[in-house]
């Protein structure tokens, strides 16, 4: 059974016994995960707490904002620009940079984040959840800018994020691995429930958004076509689908079980770019399946390769289950 410790003592182990991360990290990861205790409080309220619903505003993509991604935003920006371990914050719900204010001290690590992804689903009461990423200031830069932010994702200190689902789960990397808390509600604290996650590198679960189909580039729907011809097919075995539409909830489920989750590009979108954010959504996910030995492309190239041209840049997904991974991604080069 996995050692029932608190978030804290994971944290300060991984500080003091494999130094992997330094004081600063540590205490800027106990600050994100207390604004997510903070967002799971809202988002239980749900109708209760008058956080449901439209805001009736936009986000910079032209998005329509839920209620909750403005609480979800405010509440981590709240938390962190205090604790003195920013420079800044970057959120998809956001325009430019979020400089941490003069009268705070300044530190040396950039925050970026998804408050509350998987925003179709918060009136319906299904899964949904907080992304984020942590990157350290190239050093000797001199104040920051949005140029600090755009480093490849295998630069990250650490990225995780928390799903509200029928338990609060925050799922964590430092690069060491990852590991899974869940939130004990009595005690307010979140508990180590899963150490050394690890993704089966076959799968016969996959996850897409299939109403897209007629969009699709060829590769895709090879793939998709031949999951679909089951035993009878050259795959020789039968695949099962899930789409729950908060990639938080569809990585989750590939975290406990293996699958393998594609956003594609397709053929609405001019400039061969995806749906999800690079800095937001693929690089953080990228990096916790990678620790947990599955892969992550853009159906050509490895995500956390990919240096960032402008902070909400977006970018086509393929990650899980390794050899699934590898065999999407093959498809796409034979193609070219
Ligand atoms: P959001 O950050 O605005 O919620 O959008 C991202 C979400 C992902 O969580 C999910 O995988 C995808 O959008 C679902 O898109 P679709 O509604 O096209 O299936
Ligand atoms: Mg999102």
């Amino acid at each position: 059974m996995t050692r029932r410790i608190s978030l804290t003592q994971y944290l300060i182990e991984q500080q003091r016994q494999h130094g992997h991360i330094p004081q600063e990290l540590r205490l800027l990861i106990e600050v994100v995960a207390r604004a997510c205790k903070r967002i799971a409080i809202s988002v239980n309220k749900g109708e209760l707490g008058d956080v449901l619903g439209t805001a009736g505003s936009e986000n910079v993509q032209g998005e329509v904002q839920k209620k909750l991604d403005i609480i979800a935003n405010e509440v981590l920006i709240e938390a962190n620009e205090w604790g003195g371990h920013l420079a800044a914050m970057a959120s998809e719900e956001m325009e430019g940079i979020y400089l941490v204010p003069n009268r705070f001290p300044q530190g040396e690590y950039l925050l970026m984040f998804d408050p509350l992804d998987g925003s179709s689903n918060i009136d319906v009461n299904v899964s949904i959840g907080t992304i984020f990423s942590v990157l350290k200031k190239v050093e000797g830069s001199k104040g920051v800018s949005e140029d600090d932010f755009l480093q490849p994702g295998s630069a990250q200190a650490a990225a995780g994020y928390c799903v509200y689902g029928p338990q609060t789960t925050l799922v964590l990397t430092v690069g060491d691995g990852v590991a899974m808390f869940t939130l004990d509600r009595e005690q307010g604290s979140f508990v180590l429930t899963h150490e050394d996650v690890k993704i089966p590198e076959d799968t016969k679960e996959f996850a897409i958004n299939m109403s897209n189909m007629r969009h699709w580039d060829a590769p895709v729907k090879r793939y998709i076509d031949e999951c679909l011809a089951g035993e009878e097919g050259p795959r020789g075995k039968n695949f099962n689908m899930r789409w729950i539409a908060s990639m938080v909830a569809d990585v989750h489920r590939i975290l406990t079980r293996g699958g393998v989750f594609m956003y594609p590009w397709d053929k609405r979108e001019p400039n061969k770019a995806g749906k999800l954010r690079l800095m937001y959504e693929a690089n953080p996910m990228a990096f916790l399946v990678e620790q947990a030995g599955g892969a992550a492309t853009n159906a050509r190239e490895r995500i956390m390769d990919l240096k960032p041209g402008k902070l909400h840049e977006r970018v086509a997904v393929v990650l899980g289950s390794k050899n699934e991974v590898e065999r999407i991604t093959s498809y796409h080069l034979d193609s070219a």
